[in-house]
């Protein structure tokens, strides 16, 4: 076994001292594109890197130029955001070449995205970064295999902590029951999660003797040393009757000293000093050269600059804090701040109601729930470490409200309004409890880390259930305010969408905020901060002003919105009026019918799949009693199509998502 030429069956198997070598190589390689990157998982990446390339540089049966190759053995790896080992690997082993993955993680439009997409880049066999699900699909696999009476080995890598997904033991339980020994898992386990120490998070141990008790061969080993991890894979392949799991005992961050056995370094990239420092201490300082240091740069230009260029060219530039002088009277400055950090100071500042309870699932410090009780050790009783468990969150927090606590859950969108999305709908929604759900890194803005981790349906999936309140602030400020009402207003389930990237901060401490009543915002002139350029009314207070465009919009597109008005009105001279719908659900009907009625056009703008919010008002246009003319719509918003890696801002722009895209929709309807 090992590197296979399919078309002359001649093989090339690493000894224990070239796998030795070449796995060292391959944590250079992940680290120098990290570096570049200056995002990804560097400590799981180079805690896998032994047994990952024992399996591709010994084990596995593989053709590097024949990707495809019917025979080959599969290799599914679960936990994806470890993927820069397997790139580097795969590079290494010569399915492209290596300096294309150095230069390129996490680029957009390279093959390389943040978490793999199988259709993009070579040697990958499975889309994700959803934890939990590479064994399920390893087994159907397996499954397949077996049907076709194929001889190829089925392997899938999965870390410790992700072990806390019951759908894992899903499909431990099914690869038991069809006694798949074509199947061999591997358990990462080096102790260590985002939040922290696994047996601390939600503690799985101990791993080998669940599986042998779900009727596994299980195997375990030092998951650094080749020797025993080729006996285990060998032992592995000689197992009749049964799947077999090796549980390798690892280190985190392993062969870099100031990496080693520490959580912070999971998703979190080192500097360009710290990775040279790093290279020295692999031997590799040789890799790292002025000319790939050029070619990573050169490329992240050029790509800024093609993107960037997708920004539809006005006459002058109005696009974020462009004006070469901040104190110009007409400097329209913005201040940026996530919408999520508006979330985290609630919770912080309004969280000592004893009712309160919060539910962590592994990304508690990013998405910032951890701000409930991070000052305040008295508040850490009230908070519940549930591990990277979605599903049973969700429930847990159902039966806590059922007794009268108001619990908030949260997690990356996809994950706390996907994962999840039957026991939102049947027992929480259904069962009407007060559970209330952070819907973090909603939108494209979140970036590199690609498709899997950008939440673009979570606003239609969640509307759509009955009694379910969906609040989508546009700034931080008004996330402070939305996450207030979220949490001690409304009584019922409720969605509380935030964005992981600093966006424009629109609106102040004053500025009016009901739920279920949107609030209508006109331009009233440039100024030198963008926020005093508008002005603010509760729609049920506005009185036309004659306007031809409406642009109804939440979250950050809200600031875009408002961006595409002051464009109308300077560039073009088309008065238009925002309607910043934070709730998404319930809809205000009056504000939409008012738009409908007054103005020609009408623009929705989301940071979501077209049709979450441009549906609803469409809904609202189409049906009510109080719309007397209809008029001709556009919607901006993602058009049908899973995110990229990329950084925030160029995904917005290539996705059509910019104040100057919604500006644009609308003249084009206003020509019509
Ligand atoms: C379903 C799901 N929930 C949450 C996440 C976010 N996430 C990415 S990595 C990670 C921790 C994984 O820990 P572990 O499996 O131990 O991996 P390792 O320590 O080896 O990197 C989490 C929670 C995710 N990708 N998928």
């Amino acid at each position: 076994m090992g590197i296979i030429d399919s078309k002359t069956g001649t093989e090339k198997k690493f000894s224990v001292d070239e796998i030795k070598k070449v796995a060292n190589e391959g944590r250079g390689y992940a680290l120098l594109a990290i570096g570049f990157a200056g995002s990804g998982h560097p400590g799981g990446a180079l805690s896998m890197m032994d047994y990952l390339a024992t399996l591709y540089f010994n084990v596995l049966r593989h053709d590097p130029k024949n990707p495809g190759w019917k025979e080959r053995d599969r290799l599914f790896l679960s936990g994806q955001h470890k993927c820069p080992a397997q790139y580097a690997l795969l590079g290494l082993a010569g399915y492209y070449p290596i300096e294309d993955f150095a230069v390129g993680l996490r680029v957009l439009g390279t093959p390389f995205q943040g978490h793999p997409d199988w259709r993009k880049c070579k040697g990958i066999e499975m889309s994700g970064g959803s934890l939990g699900q590479g064994l399920s699909i390893a087994v159907g696999d397996a499954l397949a295999a077996r049907l076709d009476g194929a001889k190829h080995r089925v392997y899938c890598v999965m870390g410790d902590g992700e072990q806390q997904e019951g759908s894992i033991w899903e499909a431990v339980m099914a690869a038991a029951h069809y006694k798949l020994d074509n199947l061999c898992g591997v358990v990462d386990l080096n102790g260590l999660q985002i939040d922290g120490r696994v047996c601390e998070v939600m503690n799985v141990e101990p791993v080998a003797e669940k599986y042998r008790s779900f009727g596994w061969h299980a195997i375990e080993c030092d998951g650094h040393d080749v020797d025993a991890l080729l006996r285990a894979f060998e032992l592995a392949a000689r197992t009749k009757g049964k799947p077999t799991v090796i549980v390798a005992r690892t280190v985190k961050g392993k062969g870099v000293s100031f990496m080693e056995n520490l959580a912070e370094w999971h998703g979190k990239a080192q500097t360009l000093d710290q990775t040279k420092a790093a290279l020295k201490e692999l031997g590799l300082e040789n890799i790292y050269t002025t000319e790939i240091e050029r070619k990573a740069k050169e490329l992240r230009a050029h790509v800024a600059r093609q993107y960037g260029n997708l920004i539809l060219p006005e006459e002058r530039p109005f696009w974020w804090n462009q004006h070469p002088d901040p104190t110009h009277e007409h400097a329209m400055r913005a201040d940026m701040k996530p919408t999520r950090f508006g979330f985290g100071e609630c919770l912080d500042r309004e969280g000592s109601d004893p009712r309160v309870v919060c539910l962590g699932a592994d990304i508690s410090g990013s998405i910032c729930i951890l701000d409930f009780c991070k000052k305040h050790e008295d508040r850490k009783p009230r908070f519940f470490s549930m591990g990277i468990a979605e599903q049973n969150m969700t429930t847990v927090a159902a039966g806590l409200a059922k007794e009268g606590k108001i619990p908030v859950i949260g997690s990356y969108g996809v994950f706390s309004t996907g994962r999840n999305w039957d026991q939102l709908r049947t027992t929480v929604c259904y069962g009407n409890l007060n559970v209330k759900i952070a819907v973090g890194h909603g939108g494209v803005s979140v970036g590199p880390d690609g498709a899997t981790h950008q939440a673009l349906e979570d606003i239609a999936v969640t509307s759509i259930i009955p009694g379910m309140t969906v609040l989508v602030p546009c700034d931080a400020v008004e996330s402070y305010k939305a996450t207030h009402a979220g949490v001690f207003e409304v009584v019922g389930p409720t969605a509380m969408r935030f964005a992981r990237e600093a966006t424009p901060v629109v609106t102040k401490p004053e500025t009016p905020f009901k739920v279920g009543k949107a609030n209508v915002i006109r331009f009233r002139g440039e100024k030198n901060k963008f926020i005093d350029a508008f002005e603010t009314t509760l729609a049920d207070d506005y009185e036309s002003e004659g306007e031809r465009v409406a642009l109804v919009a939440c979250g950050p597109e809200t600031p875009e919105a408002m961006r595409a008005a002051w464009i109308l009105k300077k560039q073009h001279g088309i008065e238009a009026r925002v309607v910043n719908v934070h709730t998404v659900k319930p809809i205000d009907e009056e504000a939409l019918a008012d738009a409908a009625n007054e103005c020609d056009v009408i623009v929705t703008a989301e940071e979501h799949q077209a049709g979450g919010l441009g549906n609803l008002v469409a809904g609202v246009i189409a049906r009510s009693a109080h719309v007397s003319k209809r008029p001709r719509m556009a919607m901006v918003g993602v058009q049908d199509k899973f995110g990229e890696t990329g950084q925030p801002w160029e995904l917005v722009w290539k996705f059509g998502l910019a104040g100057e895209h919604i500006a644009q929709a609308a003249r084009g309807l206003l020509k019509k």
